[in-house]
């Protein structure tokens, strides 16, 4: 083998990619639990899986420019990294935001390869988005760049190639604008992208899907140390599409969320948040410009500007806003405070350290390619719908979902259990990788 070591395979990595410290992590994490795996197979050794599975298919960059409101031209960069089709046709969110760059989207569509195959589904893995930054911004400015974006991104996806969906700063009302542009330029009505509305082709369930999926995650954890959710005390990070649906199943299976928060600081609800305050804050973020600190104002709890909700005393965490927004001080502070689990429900919300105290103190960790699996599952079951023009009920698709959510933690059991613990980093990544190297040798050198 050309590299000494697991750590010299990673510094090349690194050497390679130097400005990509996220996509360096989300590496890192991954190869730090499938080396030995990898190593000792041969198969894969021949086909020199490792090497060629941190480089995507393809990375496409492209112009996005439109016109504001006072008619100034603005330009802003698209992307679409289409890392890995072994299993399926690409799928997986689009970001707008100011931080968006490659290595961002790198890490996403590397993450979002193994979640997809840990959903069972066939669907590849893809990530893109923009930098261009919702907030402040009319809807009219919204649909003009939505436009202009898809009129690049077109070229480049399908309903048999790739199959983009929403994430931070994407949700129905921007794949709206995507799919209306899509449809007049191919003069094509098809499932070419997830979370549409349910009038045309969108599925039931679609947006509670990742919040949903990563409470029945979090229940499946605690049910392995025969524990369960009601009566838990949870904090929540985040305010937007997956925070907002995370609360709402735990405040229906009777457990008590405490805290929401955005870019500008958190609130704490003491007494919890109920579902009626929840419909506030739906209707509150419907804005992207709208403050979480308004919950404050109106319900009179307090507001902890700049700050983040891991100082709060919680049986439960779930992360839900955006990556390494928890580190090791506040791994610790949770860890200090009682936690006994904390599952992802954003991308690598954790950063390298805290997801290491989390193992080392032996707490429920619920990864997030694993626990917020549940929205690209259900984007999944929105394409079979599509495909068959059969939609299907609420409970239907629930039940579908929570099927997934239970044989992707059963994957991390079977893949992660260590002398009585269960390690679902090494769960997920392992369960994921397999299938993905195994579809791989099958393909030769492609
Ligand atoms: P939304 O745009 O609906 O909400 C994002 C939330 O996170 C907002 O409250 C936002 O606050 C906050 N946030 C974003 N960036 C930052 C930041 N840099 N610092 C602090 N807070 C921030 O996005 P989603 O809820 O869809 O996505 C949240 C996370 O979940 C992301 O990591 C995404 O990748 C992941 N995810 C999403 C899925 C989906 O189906 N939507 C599926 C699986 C994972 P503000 O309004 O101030 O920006
Ligand atoms: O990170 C994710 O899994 C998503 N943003 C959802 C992807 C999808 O295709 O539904």
């Amino acid at each position: 083998m050309k590299y000494k070591s697991k750590n010299d395979f990673l510094n090349t990595v690194v050497d390679k990619y130097k400005d990509q410290q996220e996509f360096h992590q989300a590496v890192e994490e991954v190869i730090g639990s499938i080396w030995s795996t990898a190593t000792k197979n041969k198969k894969y050794m021949q086909a020199n899986i490792l090497d060629r599975i941190i480089v995507p298919d393809r990375s496409i960059i492209f112009r996005v420019p439109w016109v504001d409101d006072n008619n100034n031209v603005q330009v802003n960069l698209g992307y679409r990294i289409q890392f890995n089709s072994s299993i399926g046709p690409y799928k997986g969110g689009l970001r707008f935001h100011p931080s968006v760059n490659l290595g961002i989207l790198k890490f996403l569509a590397f993450e979002q390869v193994f979640k997809n195959s840990l959903t069972g589904l066939n669907l590849g893995g893809g990530k893109g988005g923009s930098n261009f930054d919702p907030k402040g911004k009319s809807d009219r400015e919204i649909m003009r760049f939505c436009h202009s974006f898809m009129d690049e991104l077109f070229r480049h996806i399908g309903r048999r190639t790739d199959i983009p969906a929403g994430d931070i700063g994407v949700g129905a009302k921007e794949i709206g604008y995507m799919f209306g542009q899509y449809k007049k330029i191919k003069n094509v009505f098809s499932g070419v992208l997830t979370g549409k509305g349910t009038n045309w082709g969108g599925s039931l369930i679609r947006p509670e899907a990742t919040g949903y999926g990563l409470v029945y995650f979090t229940i499946n954890m605690l049910e392995t140390q025969d524990d369960a959710l009601e009566g838990k005390t949870v904090t929540i990070s985040g305010s937007g599409n997956v925070a907002q649906y995370a609360c709402e199943k735990l405040i229906e299976l009777g457990a008590k969320p405490v805290t929401l928060s955005d870019s500008s600081g958190f609130i704490y609800d003491p007494d919890g948040i109920t579902q009626e305050k929840l419909e506030y804050v739906k209707k509150l973020k419907d804005s992207r410009s709208a403050r979480i600190s308004e919950y404050a104002k109106k319900y009179k709890v307090k507001f902890f500007a700049n700050q983040n909700p891991w100082s709060i005393k919680c049986d439960i965490a779930l992360p839900c806003a955006t990556q390494n927004e928890l580190d090791l001080r506040d791994a610790k502070k949770l860890t200090k405070n009682g936690c006994i689990v904390v599952a992802e429900g954003a991308n690598m919300p954790c950063t390298k350290d805290a997801v290491h105290h989390f193992i080392d103190k032996k707490i429920l960790f619920g990864p997030g390619k694993a626990a917020n699996a549940g929205g690209v599952a259900v984007s999944g079951i929105e394409m079979s719908q599509n495909s068959t023009r059969i939609p299907l009920k609420r409970e239907q698709v629930d039940n579908l979902l929570k099927g997934i959510m239970d044989k992707i933690h059963s994957t991390c059991v079977d893949f992660g259990s260590q002398k009585g613990f269960v390690n679902y980093v090494d769960g997920a990544n392992i369960g994921g990788f397999v299938r993905i190297a195994d579809s791989m040798v099958d393909q030769g050198v492609v």
